[in-house]
């Protein structure tokens, strides 16, 4: 017998799988499959994450070639970003340096892990050649008016003289790198106009919310981030302000009866024109730009306030006479509505906690305007909290008395619309996306700036705007190192011919993610839509991508697709992605000192026993946890060492078998044993197959189904075709693949184990047969070592590996050997119950005698069901028992 040698079986079929011609097929009568997992950020090192999404993909893409599509599963790299710059200045390298040999140290890792990629399609966003692409989707954007410049307010590090992203900047304000105190500066920046895609971002989602194509959870968060809410204007007097009128933005018109103040944003013009003679304003202002604006801090302005619209319109004015004071307040946002909140405390949980600090003391209490239901009404005038879902309006005016909020709210605005003093609008969180960055390792945005002629583009010949290479002068610089180099921004206009300077901004690196899917499917840029890959068949990916990647993507599909850029047969909406799948974390194994809670380092426990770990310098069990991997969890798992210790198959069996793909995966590596076991049990069933005569010489195979053992094993291959084929092409459930096919290779075992005459011997070859295929795409190099030993002594020809035979199809016998068996319910003494098929018994066997007893009761505890049934009920026998019919 051969030894089963996992590393030996990667060495010899990774080879072959790195080769990615041998993934042309020449005709494909399924069509295009494009199967992309997101690329990677060349870090350095493959981590657990990535294993466990690109064994999802490439099962998916091996699955698909194997059922006839032309498949695309191409990889590359998302190259640019800070951790390249940020090395490339702490260690005197070049960023495109670091970032080469990064990605040569992952793709080494990528190849141990087995997968089918289309390398010739590889691609790096920092490669020029891309960036060429990057730049020519600007400009197009630009052409549009879908890129503009307009000043904005953003972090400013005033030691490294950089913007920073929100995330570099601490709590307490101050910059991640330089420490110095980050300030709020306008600058001229980037943006691409996503807002002008709104809608259709918005009412697309329906189309993928069909059958499950993305997950609902990330549905709702991309609903959220466009965050649509349809409302009113509402126009409120205001005496002694810079402005006589002040107009607000609110969903809930219908509580217009029970404002109680106005509150202004801190840059609103009438709180900037107060500021200017009042010194305590100008403080306050100073002290809450750097409160958070979760703050319910507030100033009222002094001689400043309004009145409620509703004295123009309603019959019975007494309850809004009273003129409304006006505050300055941080938690009113400057860029949402109209930068001015109408009050509301009683039923607006952030207006209560305002005016419970600022106003009640003065102002007098909340006031309730909505009731819960019409009949009940409020007896309590100072509740706890703000009531804020929606009822009955209350307000003793007739004309709105009792009315359901929605039609209180509807006639309120249409009343005041008559007097211009409210109108139906919509307000969306979406802000255009800020793609400036001022940074060295990016995309250069392909703009020259003249004095003459403005911003003009860098036209097509020109391009790419190679960024010049990091000199030792400019990595000292600090800031934009590009800003610094002083021959590559000198130019001359393209227009006029004189001198101009170049934009120094390099593009978001969320620009890069955008299309590059669409460059894998060489349409976009390159014109020749109707041959395009697009869209996205399966996209694979971490939930973390679910907002701004994923938008950002839809956005740059819609704005492309316009163009000549979309195939041309697809129809509907335009979405770049047919199916999401989102994978779930792996969690590591965390140990812990149960006295003291510290986390213990792999060295500081014994797990020598095998069953229970033990604390080496105490002798104590550890606690014992998953966790996000941490450094300092020391729960990390290194996916290469894993591959090279149990070998890339069993590696990638497990980590399907353990969860779901969607949901957390504990790693638990002992647990691996039970997949090499299983493996051990298809070798050494090939390697006893390969040595039956029998099974070898028939082609075609004629398979004799008349015993009840073939027929049983038959019926079980067709089933598992059938469920494997739908969880590998539909519900994306690879657990559950893993476990038929385990299932199906006990069932083999159980036939090959009698002695194999010639018509279970066919009937074994087979199974075997189709089990090898199925396993492919889980298992390639294992499935197709064991292909060809099952097929190395034939005398026909058997050329093609196990990846090219084709999935296997149900043969049509299925309904026919469903029906020779049928579905009995059994219960003996009462204690044993289960449910099992049994065949039709014999002719000769007599009804009611004791040979049909006996015939069916042997049938019965020998079928899968039985067997388990009577393990369960312990102490059981059958000898003792009686048996009903
Ligand atoms: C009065 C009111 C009463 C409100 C009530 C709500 C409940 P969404 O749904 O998220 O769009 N608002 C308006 N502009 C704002 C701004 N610039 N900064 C902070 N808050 C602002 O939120 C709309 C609601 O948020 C508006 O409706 C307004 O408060 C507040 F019982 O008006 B509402
Ligand atoms: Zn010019």
């Amino acid at each position: 017998t051969r030894p089963l040698d996992f590393s030996q079986i990667d060495a010899k079929w990774q080879g072959r799988w790195r080769d990615p011609r041998q993934w042309t097929v020449p005709d494909a009568p399924m069509g295009k499959y494009y199967a992309l997992p997101m690329f990677p950020y060349p870090s350095g090192a493959l981590h657990i994450g990535h294993l466990r999404v690109y064994t999802i993909s490439d099962v998916v893409a091996r699955y698909r070639r194997m059922k006839g599509h032309r498949v695309l599963h191409p990889i590359g790299w998302d190259a640019f970003g800070l951790p390249a710059e940020n090395a490339a200045i702490e260690r005197n390298v070049d960023p495109a340096s670091w970032t080469l040999e990064n990605i040569a140290k992952m793709k080494e890792q990528i190849h141990a892990m087995g997968g089918c990629w289309d390398w010739d399609k590889e691609l790096m966003t920092c490669d020029p050649d891309f960036y060429k692409d990057t730049q020519k989707l600007f400009l197009q954007l630009y052409k549009r008016d879908l890129a503009y410049q307009d000043e904005a307010v953003v972090n400013w590090d005033p030691v490294d003289k950089t913007v920073l992203a929100n995330e570099q900047v601490d709590s307490n304000g101050m910059s991640w790198r330089s420490g110095a105190k980050v300030e709020k500066v306008s600058l001229r920046q980037w943006f691409f106009r996503i807002t002008a895609f709104r809608d259709d971002l918005l009412d697309d989602l329906q189309s993928l919310e069909a059958d499950g194509k993305w997950p609902l959870r990330v549905i709702a968060q991309q609903r959220n981030w466009l965050g649509k809410s349809a409302g009113a204007s509402l126009r409120f007097d205001v005496d002694g302000g810079s402005m006589d009128s002040v107009d607000v933005f609110t969903t809930r018109a219908d509580t217009l009866f029970g404002v109680q103040y106005l509150a202004l944003s801190l840059n609103h013009p009438i709180v900037l024109a107060a500021a200017e003679t009042d010194a305590s304003l100008q403080a306050f202002l100073a002290s809450a730009a750097s409160l958070d604006p979760d703050s319910k801090a507030g100033f009222e302005l002094r001689g400043v306030s309004a009145q409620n619209p509703l004295l123009r319109v309603a019959s019975d004015t007494a309850g809004v006479q009273a003129p409304l004071p006006v505050y300055a307040a941080p938690y009113v946002l400057s860029e949402y509505g109209t930068g001015a909140v109408m009050g509301v405390p009683a039923h607006d949980a952030r207006d209560f906690t305002f005016w419970d600090l600022n106003g009640s003391s003065i102002h007098g209490q909340a006031r309730f305007v909505i009731e819960r239901s019409k009949k009940v009404e409020l007896q309590d005038n100072s509740l706890e909290e703000a009531v804020t879902r929606p009822g009955f309006l209350n307000s003793e005016c007739a004309q709105y008395e009792g009315l359901a909020s929605a039609k209180a709210a509807a006639n309120i605005v249409e009343d005041l619309g008559q007097y211009g003093l409210a109108a139906r609008t919509e307000n969306w969180r979406l802000r255009d996306w800020l793609i400036s960055r001022q940074r060295y390792w990016g995309t250069p945005i392909p703009i020259v700036h003249c004095h003459a002629c403005g911003a003009i583009p860098v036209p097509d010949e020109q391009l790419p705007v190679v960024a010049p290479v990091m000199t030792e002068e400019l990595r000292s610089a600090g800031g934009n190192m590009l800003d610094h180099a002083h021959d590559w921004v000198n130019t001359v206009c393209p227009k006029c011919e004189s001198a101009a300077k170049r934009e120094t901004d390099t593009m978001d690196t969320f620009v890069d993610s955008s299309w590059y899917y669409m460059r894998f499917a060489e349409s976009a840029m390159h014109q020749n839509a109707s041959e395009s890959a697009m869209p996205v068949d399966v996209y694979i990916g971490g939930v973390e991508h679910a907002i701004l990647h994923l938008l950002y993507a839809r956005f740059i599909a819609k704005a492309m697709g316009r163009t000549a850029a979309w195939p041309a047969h697809e129809s509907g909406p335009i979405e770049p992605f047919k199916k999401l799948l989102t994978q779930g974390m792996v969690h590591g194994k965390t140990f812990t000192d149960p006295k003291t809670g510290r986390f213990l380092k792999p060295h500081e426990v014994d797990h020598a026993d095998g069953v229970r770990p033990v604390i080496k310098s105490t002798g104590e069990t550890p606690s014992i946890a998953y966790e996000k991997m941490s450094k300092s969890k020391y729960n990390g798992v290194d996916p290469t060492e894993c591959m090279r210790q149990y070998g890339a198959d069993t590696t990638r069996a497990h980590m399907l078998f353990q969860a779901p793909v969607s949901d957390v995966l504990d790693w638990d590596e002992s647990k691996i044993v039970g997949v090499q076991r299983w493996f051990r049990r298809i070798w050494s069933l090939v390697e006893e197959i390969s040595s039956w005569e029998s099974a070898q010489s028939a082609t075609p195979i004629e398979l004799d189904l008349t015993a009840d053992a073939e027929a049983e094993l038959w019926r079980a291959v067709q089933k598992t075709i059938v469920s494997v084929s739908q969880s590998y092409g539909e519900t994306y459930a690879l657990n559950t693949v893993v476990s038929d096919l385990m299932n199906l290779t006990n069932a083999i075992h159980a036939v090959a184990a009698t002695p194999p005459e010639t018509k279970s011997a066919a009937v074994v070859y087979q199974a075997t047969s189709v089990l090898l295929r199925m396993l492919t795409p889980v298992a390639p190099s294992f499935a197709e070592e064991c292909w060809a030993m099952l097929h190395s002594h034939e005398s026909f020809e058997v050329s093609q590996c196990a990846s090219l035979a084709g999935f296997p199809e149900p043969d049509g016998t299925l309904a026919q050997l469903e029906a020779r068996w049928q579905p009995c319910a059994f219960q003996v003494n009462g204690k044993l119950k289960f449910a099992a098929r049994i065949s039709y018994p014999p002719e000769e066997l007599v009804d009611g005698s004791e040979e049909l007893r006996e015939w069916v009761l042997e049938r019965a505890l020998g079928s899968v069901e039985g067997r388990e049934a009577a393990e369960n009920a312990r102490g059981w026998s059958p000898e003792r028992s009686k048996w009903k019919k």
